[in-house]
């Protein structure tokens, strides 16, 4: 078993403990014998002096030109490039993700790094002609102050720099409150902000729970944006918070997301597509796929294929090459798993395969829920509409491609959604009707590139979008001037009519 890393929070460019001494632990989800790393339990003593460290730093970073910001992002990619393998495996240990998967998060987060780096050259506005002679209008981006960043343990390096990479190009001061289960990951992330020469007070990071530290930064008069990922129902509570104190906020929420399986599909493809939406990551993907939509036709014979394909897959550690499905992260999301599974069999569902905590074979010591297929299930069941973040899919009976429709729609969520089918006609109208943030044709519900808008509807979100260009929308405020050149006083709309 390797050291357990003692991480510190990072503030004003200095590594500390939390003011009270107390800490947290982050232990292996696969064998929860071993202490991965202990972590600050923060609180409000430590987000002050976050926060005013990042006041202080974000009057001269936001003076900084941006396309000198976007070089020291570009170093941030280059070190995540070079740390990509150590960083993997911490990660795989720290929360369980399998390796493959774990270097495919850091990946993610030096795509970020090298897109947002070149950001620094563009950060376009526009210029418009004025409405009068010789007047000049233009509109230019303006960073927003110092942002709170509050980070699931799902994609513990590639959701930190989605949030921060695009917030530091633009000018802000950041606070990074990573989820209590994975703080190891974050202060690797943070060691790599300071290598990349960010100044002191910049960047700021601040371990601790939710309900301490994450309530303290909503609240603090200090923090003008919170960026959050996490649950609907916390995600409420942030809002309300900050629509209170009119800060701007940013919300990605839960999911529900829906694959169809039209009786024209690639089975094999669907089929596929299935396996690594359910399946990948545990379920724990906010884009994970937890409802197959299976037109009549075509059902009977796709479930015997997938229930074939569960059955052969490799539940196992996280570090073993060999692993398919990982464990889940903590006891709090095993039990929360384990319980859905009574209220499936209350509601009148299926269990066709799994349905149980795994046992056995070297997983005793870890939190390892066997993967599950949920049949005979309707949309009013709980089961097809809550989230239940873990390795179940659940199945439900569409007799045309419009009902199908109606089911993926028929959600409080929308974030990712999938359809296999041949049709041109049916795949356009799809991309039309589905209620969702996210549309893939022929592809999986997971799957998001960088480069692109990233977010949900309905309780997903809040309007906003991650990532992409959309993301920059977020962390500035459009400020709109005008320059009137003609040495005299020109009313618009009144002195040229
Ligand atoms: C998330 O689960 O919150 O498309 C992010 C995907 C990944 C990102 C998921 N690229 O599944």
């Amino acid at each position: 078993m390797n050291t357990p890393l003692t991480c510190l929070n990072y503030i004003d460019g200095k590594w500390v403990p939390a003011q009270s001494g107390s800490i947290l632990e982050s232990r292996n989800p696969t064998d929860w014998r071993e202490l991965v790393a202990t972590a600050p339990k923060s609180d409000i003593a430590d987000v002050d002096a976050a926060v005013e460290a990042a006041r202080r730093a974000y009057k001269t970073w936001r003076l900084v030109p941006a396309p000198v910001r976007g070089e020291m992002i570009h170093r941030v990619g280059e070190q995540l490039l070079r740390r990509k393998e150590e960083l993997a495996h911490l990660m795989s240990r720290e929360m369980g993700k399998p390796l493959a998967e774990a270097r495919g998060d850091v990946q993610e987060g030096i795509d970020c790094a090298f897109y947002y780096a070149s950001e620094g050259r563009r950060l376009f506005g526009q210029t418009t002609p004025s409405e009068l002679g010789d007047k000049f209008a233009m509109t230019i981006r303006a960073p927003i102050g110092v942002c709170a960043l509050i980070t699931p343990w799902n994609f513990p390096i590639a959701i930190p720099c989605w949030k921060s990479l695009p917030a530091l190009v633009c000018g802000n001061a950041i606070i990074l409150k990573p989820a209590k289960d994975a703080p190891a990951c974050a202060v690797i992330l943070t060691q790599i902000f300071e290598a990349a020469g960010i100044p002191p007070g910049v960047v700021n990071l601040v371990h601790g729970g939710g309900e301490t530290v994450g309530r303290a930064l909503t609240e603090h008069p200090g923090i003008n944006l919170v960026s959050f990922t996490g649950s609907s129902e916390t995600g409420s509570e942030v809002a309300s918070i900050c629509g209170r104190a009119h800060k701007r906020v940013c919300l990605e929420m839960g999911g529900k997301n829906a694959q169809i399986v039209m009786e024209d599909a690639d089975l094999d493809l669907a089929l596929e597509g299935a396996l690594w939406g359910a399946f990948g990551t545990t379920g724990q993907r906010c884009t994970a796929t937890s409802r197959l939509i299976l037109h009549r036709d075509i059902k009977a014979e796709f479930t015997a294929k997938l229930l074939a394909q569960t059955r052969q897959l490799r539940l196992g550690p996280s570090i073993d090459p060999h692993t398919d499905v990982g464990p889940l992260v903590n006891a709090a999301q095993l039990e929360r798993v384990r319980n859905y599974m009574d209220v499936a069999k209350t509601d009148g569902a299926k269990v066709l395969i799994g349905g149980n905590v795994a046992k056995g074979d070297g997983l005793e010591h870890g939190f390892f829920f066997q993967p599950t297929l949920l049949d005979h299930v309707t949309p009013d069941m709980r089961v097809a509409r809550e989230e239940i973040f873990g390795p179940v899919a659940v199945l439900i009976e569409a007799a045309s491609f419009e009902e199908s429709i109606q089911i993926l729609n028929n959600t409080p969520y929308g974030l990712s959604s999938s359809v296999y089918t041949q049709s041109v006609n049916r795949a356009f109208q799809a991309m039309r009707d589905i209620e969702a943030g996210i549309t893939y044709i022929n592809g999986p519900t997971s799957g998001a590139e960088v480069h692109l808008p990233f977010g949900g509807v309905k309780a997903t979100g809040n309007g906003h979008r991650e990532a992409g260009s959309a993301v920059l929308d977020v962390f500035t405020d459009w400020k709109t001037i005008y320059v009137d050149f003609s040495g005299r006083l020109q009313r618009a709309q009144i002195d040229n009519r």
